[in-house]
């Protein structure tokens, strides 16, 4: 079994990773890892504290000479702005984060759960699932996600490999698949930002290369739609996923949903098994299982919740209605939350590749694929 926990508050002094049950033999590409953790600092809209990160990852266990060992693996990320010592208590609660709910259910201050409730913690998931994505990498698959909307502005998708969109979309400030349209959200954003208030945005990543048969129907928590909705659900600020056409089709007929199946002999070695789908409506996944086609999730993140024209709020101490507190934060986020929501899918689709092939070692997973492959394209 493939998972992983974090560890870490925002000004702590490092946000940690535990990645356990990765399998032995990887030799682990730290360049690799570290654009990731760049790529999520980035994007239009960030505020002064990427300023001060130089994000990349330090292992600290489970790794000799470069290669996985089969042992837990400790990743730190260190945060350069660690002063959570000299910080003080929070009193007024700011809407939207969980500073009022965490506070009283802890029967303590805001500062406690703001802490670890911030996406600074999301810098320990991408190294998480940058370790994911080279796993995948060993057997052809790969990830990529991207921002399709922002702050209302619809940019939409793109068609192409995932090699030529990556290109693409290395060319937005805003990663998106339309580049040419980044004057016009980055004004946006830059005019939001100067009334105190914040954007959100949709994300979508797509998995391509992926075997038929990873997750399963036939028990509810190895559902692979439902994991990958509960990993991509638990980043922050993420209030929708959908897979494929998600709500759209709740709209439609299923004449115009399903997506009939064909038969192309010259493509029975891909992935597919030579099982062709002209349309991908269900996004790479039926029943939970994987299809053989690109699987498509897309996440909508919500609008930042720390506002510099802050909402009302109550003082804890003093009931007093007062405005919520505010410290430095970011006008949009979106940009990054897509190498995150890119990072969590990678992990859940890797830990689905394990619980298929066996997690001792790659060596092993890779005769398994093969086996795998050999018996179910002789049927
Ligand atoms: C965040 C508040 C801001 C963001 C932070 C998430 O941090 P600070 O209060 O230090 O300015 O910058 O995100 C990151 C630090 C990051 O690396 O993504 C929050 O409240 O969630």
């Amino acid at each position: 079994m493939l998972r992983y926990w974090t560890a870490g508050e925002s000004h702590g002094p490092a946000l940690v990773a535990l990645v356990d049950g990765f399998p032995a033999g990887l030799a682990v590409d730290h360049d690799a890892l570290n654009a990731e953790l760049q790529r999520r600092q980035g994007g239009y809209g960030r505020g002064g504290r990427q300023r001060i990160e130089t994000d990349t990852v330090t292992f600290l266990s489970g790794l000799w000479r470069g290669v996985t060992m089969g042992s837990p693996l400790a990743l730190e990320v260190i945060n350069r702005d660690a002063k959570l010592e000299r910080l003080e208590e929070v009193d007024r609660p700011r809407p939207g984060h969980v500073d009022l709910a965490g506070a009283v259910k802890h029967l303590g201050g805001v500062r406690a759960v703001l802490e670890r409730a911030s996406a600074r913690e999301t810098a320990a998931r991408v190294a998480a699932g940058g370790l994911a994505r080279q796993l995948l990498g060993v057997f052809g698959i790969e990830v990529a996600g991207w921002v399709t909307e922002l702050g209302g502005i619809v940019l939409g998708d793109r068609s192409g490999s995932l090699a030529e969109l990556r290109a693409v979309r290395d060319q937005s400030s805003i990663y998106s698949l339309h580049p040419e349209r980044d004057g016009e959200v980055e004004t946006l954003i830059d005019r939001v930002g100067k009334e105190g208030d914040t954007l959100g945005g949709v994300v979508e990543v797509r998995v391509d290369n992926l075997p038929i048969g990873l997750g399963t129907h036939a028990q509810w928590d190895r559902k692979l739609d439902g994991l990958l909705a509960q990993s991509v659900m638990a980043v922050q600020a993420i209030k929708g996923v959908e897979i494929g056409m998600g709500f759209d089709a709740a709209r439609r007929r299923g004449s115009e949903v399903h997506d009939p199946i064909g038969y192309d002999a010259t493509a029975a070695d891909g992935p597919a098994l030579g099982f062709t789908r002209p349309t991908n409506n269900a996004g790479g996944l039926e029943g939970g299982t994987t299809n053989g086609q690109p699987l498509v999730v897309r996440a909508a993140m919500k609008p930042i919740s720390t506002l510099r024209k802050p909402l009302a709020s109550v003082n804890l101490r003093s009931k007093q209605a007062e405005d919520a507190a505010y410290e430095r934060s970011d006008v949009c986020a979106v940009s990054a939350c897509s190498v995150i929501v890119e990072s969590v899918v990678a992990f859940t689709v890797a830990a689905a590749l394990v619980d298929k092939f066996g997690g001792d070692s790659i060596e092993e997973m890779k005769a398994r694929w093969r086996l795998y492959h050999d018996l179910a394209a002789a049927r």
